[in-house]
């Protein structure tokens, strides 16, 4: 400890000073040369002592010194990881040196250097720029890993300039966002898994249309969902026609991609929906749609974390049309992005065909013919109570579901929450583990918006006063209770 050097520190320099009396006296009676000698011993025990208490300086730091990592993104066949290291002492670290056990391969790095590597043992440097550690201060560096498994492992056995720091204290940001913890996913039985296989739940909100609010989608807002809310996915709600993707292809593939990069950043799931509503024949814009999805999966196929949605609310049109649908639209898919997690809308408005007279039957009777997908269902709570939250529930466990698309209000989108319906669902969805996503994170007037109007007009807090009744309930189911994986 600091105090214990500095008294040990004070015993040598007393031990010196009695020599120097000592040596006074010997002086004086004359035998000078054996105090040469006495004091040259004396000097040397206390230069072994100085020399020792160097070294404890040193293995045991006086303050905590972190080594800071977070796994930021991932694809398919490697991730990014944020690096660092945070001096909690009063003195510079000069000319740091990192060691640490790694069981990846660094592919690239910046910030900082590989001195060394010995099977599985690092040692890095800094650059010239990041050498010296300031007091109280950080270093910061990075690296791309190439792999095709498990992104879990962190560093080990840290060792700083030589001195050990303790595990947890090695990696003291563990890879702690939704997409770096559950990696690649698949549907597994009727369920959602990550990538070890074990069954979980992601929650998160929808855009409102992207040619209404993209406004909301601002660096502050990306950050207050992935932290503030906790938000485990983003779904974007691409129109094709009210003014959407079909006025300008070329300009909403650029926006999508920028958006998609945000949020993909920020270690959360993407839904990329393709938000047919008006007409409700998904063949209607198949064209569009076939082109869409080919640009999306090849540019974005790389990353773990895209679902695609292929088809927001079939309505008007029978199951086997949205299983033709699905027949064209998903190998494209699968051609440049072959094990994402498709997601398929259903009959009467997503309702698994409730709103038309129908049911989950029909599906489960004759499901589309490929692997890896959910069917949608969306429910709205003022309006979709016992009769489709039943229907749901004989879905349940019979084909995989995902409600990538729900409201607290009515299905208009607005008038009065129903917050006690939108509970029950929220409970089924729990105990099932049954992803969703809330309508909508957006400022648009709606009683279905998370803000009132003009909140996108500012940089935040997205929380607060700025919340609706529905955004402040939506946040809440989030953060309460906390992701369970
Ligand atoms: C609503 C929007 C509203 C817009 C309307 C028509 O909130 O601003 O004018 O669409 O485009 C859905 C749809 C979703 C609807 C929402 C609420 O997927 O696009 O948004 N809703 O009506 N299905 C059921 C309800």
């Amino acid at each position: 400890s600091p105090t214990a050097n500095r008294s040990t520190t004070s015993l040598v320099e007393s031990i010196l000073m009695k020599n120097v009396l000592m040596k006074q006296v010997l002086m004086k009676q004359g035998f000078m040369k054996k105090v040469s000698m006495e004091d040259s011993l004396i000097r040397h025990a206390a230069r072994c002592l100085l020399a020792s208490l160097a070294l404890a300086a040193v293995s045991v730091p006086a303050i905590a010194q972190t080594v800071d990592y977070k796994v930021r993104e991932t694809w398919n066949g490697g991730f990014v990881a944020d690096a660092g290291i945070r001096n909690g002492g009063s003195s510079r670290i000069a000319g740091w040196k990192l060691e640490f056990d790694y069981p990846y391969t660094i592919r690239e790095i910046w910030s900082a250097r590989i001195v060394s590597r010995s099977g599985q043992r690092y040692a890095l440097r800094g650059e010239s720029w990041n050498v010296d550690i300031p007091a109280s201060g950080r270093v910061d560096f990075g690296w791309v890993v190439d792999t095709s498994g498990d992104t879990t492992a962190r560093p080990r056995n840290c060792r700083l300039n030589g001195t050990a720091i303790p595990d947890s204290r090695c990696a003291a940001l563990v890879a702690g966002n939704p997409v770096a913890i559950n990696g690649q996913l698949r549907v597994c039985g009727t369920r959602l898994c990550n990538q070890s296989g074990r069954a979980i739940q992601l929650r998160g909100m929808s855009t409102h249309g992207l040619q209404w609010s993209s406004k909301c989608l601002k660096d502050s807002a990306f950050d207050a969902l992935a932290r503030d809310w906790g938000a485990d996915v983003v779904r974007l709600a691409m129109y094709v026609r009210e003014g959407g993707y079909n006025t300008d292809p070329a300009g909403y593939k650029a926006r999508m991609d920028a958006w998609i990069a945000e949020i993909s950043s920020r270690g959360m799931y993407v839904i990329v929906d393709w938000h047919i509503l008006t007409p409700g024949d998904p063949m209607a814009d198949v064209g569009l749609a076939k082109d869409f999805f080919q640009y999306m999966s090849k540019k974005h196929g790389w990353r773990k974390n895209i679902l695609y949605e292929i088809a927001n609310e079939p309505n008007g049109v029978s199951w086997n049309r949205i299983r033709q649908y699905a027949d064209t639209v998903i190998p494209i898919i699968r051609a440049n992005d072959p094990d994402a997690v498709v997601l398929v809308g259903t009959r009467g408005w997503s309702s698994l065909g409730l709103s038309e007279g129908a049911g989950p039957e029909e599906i489960i009777a004759n499901p589309v013919n490929a692997s890896n997908i959910m069917y949608s269902f969306h429910f709205y709570a003022a309006s979709h109570t016992d009769y489709h939250r039943e229907g749901f529930a004989r879905a349940i466990g019979r084909i995989p579901l995902f409600v990538t698309e729900f409201g607290t209000t009515a299905h208009t989108g607005n008038g009065d929450n129903d917050f006690a319906s939108a509970q029950r669902y929220i409970d089924l969805m729990a105990q099932h583990k049954i992803s969703w996503v809330n309508w909508a994170f957006s400022d648009h007037g709606q009683t279905s918006a998370a803000f009132i109007r003009n909140t996108c007009s500012t940089d935040g807090p997205w929380n607060g006063s700025v919340l609706t009744p529905s955004g402040a309930w939506a946040r809440d189911k989030m953060r309460v209770p906390a992701d369970s994986f």
